[in-house]
């Protein structure tokens, strides 16, 4: 196995046992003990309950078996990698739904330890969140979940498991998930663009996901960035043609710049919700966010344009779009805005402010093993999948807690529903920490840095020293998640809940 030197790979997972419905890292000594004591209580304790579907519903139905695959990432003759999925096809998975239907979307776990799918950016009710032991029981190795629910915005989004997300998401399983029904002009095309660097190395094996040197700082990179699965793959466009680009930063620590270059274009949408079109310099993307573009393609054929990321210290073509004809004719462009969904508009006026400091952490969650919480009803256990195995990185002085813990930590923060707040994220290390909030679109307002257009999120970069200012309307109820997305900074203690009540 490749490794650098001084780049220890940390194991979460060691052996993982599955025993009478609780998963449990079966070399961890006292948690061991503890999780088979335990697993009686986990089964008792209480999730939301599922929204019910209204009879004449318009349903988008699909099954998504998570399981372990062959894809050939690299040119023959190199072996075919070892990566997980959601379905048989090469490249993204891509669901496209209209905005009034629910989908219905039966996961079925073939791999060998728990999973759940998180639907990244979506409003949806907490019980459909995909958060092992904060949402829902894990999926064990075998069984089925149903999630059901109707998105209630239109946009790019994406979703994921979320428990060992660094080796389940690092082998590749996420899918696109694309709420149609925003555009006041139609695009004469509408391309994809899923952007990721894989961890393999020249024989096409998966290298170590996470390791220490790369978990405390800017986390562990891959050797080969692709657009969709390809290493600077060309896309045929119409000649003349107006077309939309859903970029999708869907790698777990790169930080893409991304830019356009022999044509101009517009950012139109951000993490998926409608934003006036911007005049694209260049827009940059952490972990998890997600850019739309819409520009004209140049009319003659074989004239190619480039996704470039400046994100380097020389700037990297991604992706190229070849015009083919027959050329559209098509009226002089002018970016078409999109429809805004109803994201609840922020109330700035009295809004209280919360405080959330990322900083670096050395020490282990100071949390008792058999915590309760405030409210005193219901000890949520989690397991060596959903712990952190090392830690690094704390909100407010409290990292996520380790494999030691086995409890998960009370709300660093309880929101009344209906109220605005205003969250300052105040950057404490010499790291970006792409920031994301479950169960709410968030507005960006300002920055300690500089101009920022204001714009909907549900990532948004914190860069050193930064202090970004976003506000929501808490209308979610439910406990929800609060991570970095570089996913090893996440699995390593900047996670945490917020409650909204
Ligand atoms: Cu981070």
């Amino acid at each position: 196995m490749f490794k650098r030197p001084g780049h220890k790979p940390i194991n979460r997972r060691r052996a993982i046992l599955s025993l009478g419905g609780v998963v449990m890292g079966a070399s961890l000594g006292h948690f061991a003990a503890r999780a088979v004591a335990d697993a009686g209580k986990g089964a008792t304790q209480t999730y939301p309950t599922a929204p019910a579907m209204p009879a004449g519903a318009k349903v988008h139905k699909i099954s998504l078996t998570a399981k372990a695959h062959k894809r050939q990432l690299k040119p023959t003759p190199v072996a075919a990698s070892d990566i997980f999925d959601y379905a048989d096809d090469d490249g993204p998975l891509v669901i496209r739904m209209q905005q009034s239907e629910w989908l219905q979307a039966t996961l079925t776990n073939q791999l060998k330890e728990h999973t759940t799918i998180h639907w990244h950016g979506i409003r949806l009710p907490a019980a459909m969140d995909g958060v092992p032991y904060l949402t829902q029981k894990p999926v064990l190795p075998g069984e089925s979940f149903t999630y059901q629910f109707q998105p209630p915005d239109t946009g790019t989004f994406f979703f994921h498991p979320h428990c060992n997300t660094v080796e389940q998401l690092g082998r590749g399983l996420a899918g696109v998930l694309i709420i149609e029904g925003d555009e006041t002009r139609p695009h004469d095309h509408d391309l994809v663009c899923a952007y990721r660097d894989w961890r393999i190395d020249a024989a096409g094996k998966f290298t170590p996901m996470m390791t220490e040197a790369g978990a405390s700082k800017a986390g562990t990179f891959g050797d080969h960035r692709t657009i969709n699965d390809q290493e600077h793959p060309v896309f045929q466009v119409p000649a003349g043609g107006d077309i939309r680009v859903r970029f999708l930063n869907l790698d777990m620590s790169r930080v893409v710049d991304l830019g356009v270059t022999g044509t101009d274009a517009w950012v139109i949408a951000t993490d998926g919700n409608a934003l006036p079109p911007q005049k694209l310099k260049s827009w940059r993307l952490g972990p998890a966010m997600r850019a739309d573009l819409t520009l004209r393609t140049p009319a003659k054929p074989g004239t190619r344009i480039q996704l470039v990321n400046y994100y380097a210290a020389q700037p990297i073509v991604m992706a190229e779009l070849e015009a083919t004809g027959p050329v559209l004719d098509r009226p002089t462009f002018v970016p078409a805005p999109l429809k805004p969904a109803p994201i609840p508009e922020p109330v700035l006026e009295g809004a209280e402010t919360f405080t959330l400091r990322l900083s670096a952490s050395s020490a282990s969650a100071n949390l008792p093993p058999d915590f309760v919480l405030p409210d005193g009803s219901v000890l949520r256990y989690a397991d060596a999948l959903c712990l952190t195995p090392n830690t690094f990185w704390a909100f407010n002085g409290q990292p996520w807690p380790s494999q030691s813990h086995e409890v998960l930590p009370p709300p660093l923060v309880t929101f009344q529903k209906g109220r605005t707040y205003i969250i300052e994220l105040i950057n404490q290390t010499p790291h970006i920490h792409p920031i994301h909030l479950h169960g709410h679109t968030f507005k960006v307002l300002s920055s300690s840095k500089g101009d920022v257009v204001p714009h909907f999120a549900d990532t948004t970069i914190v860069a050193p020293k930064e202090r970004v200012k976003i506000a929501l309307v808490a209308d979610n109820p439910g406990d929800w998640m609060i991570h970095c997305h570089i996913i090893e900074h996440q699995e390593t203690g900047m996670m945490g809940i917020f409650r909204v009540t």
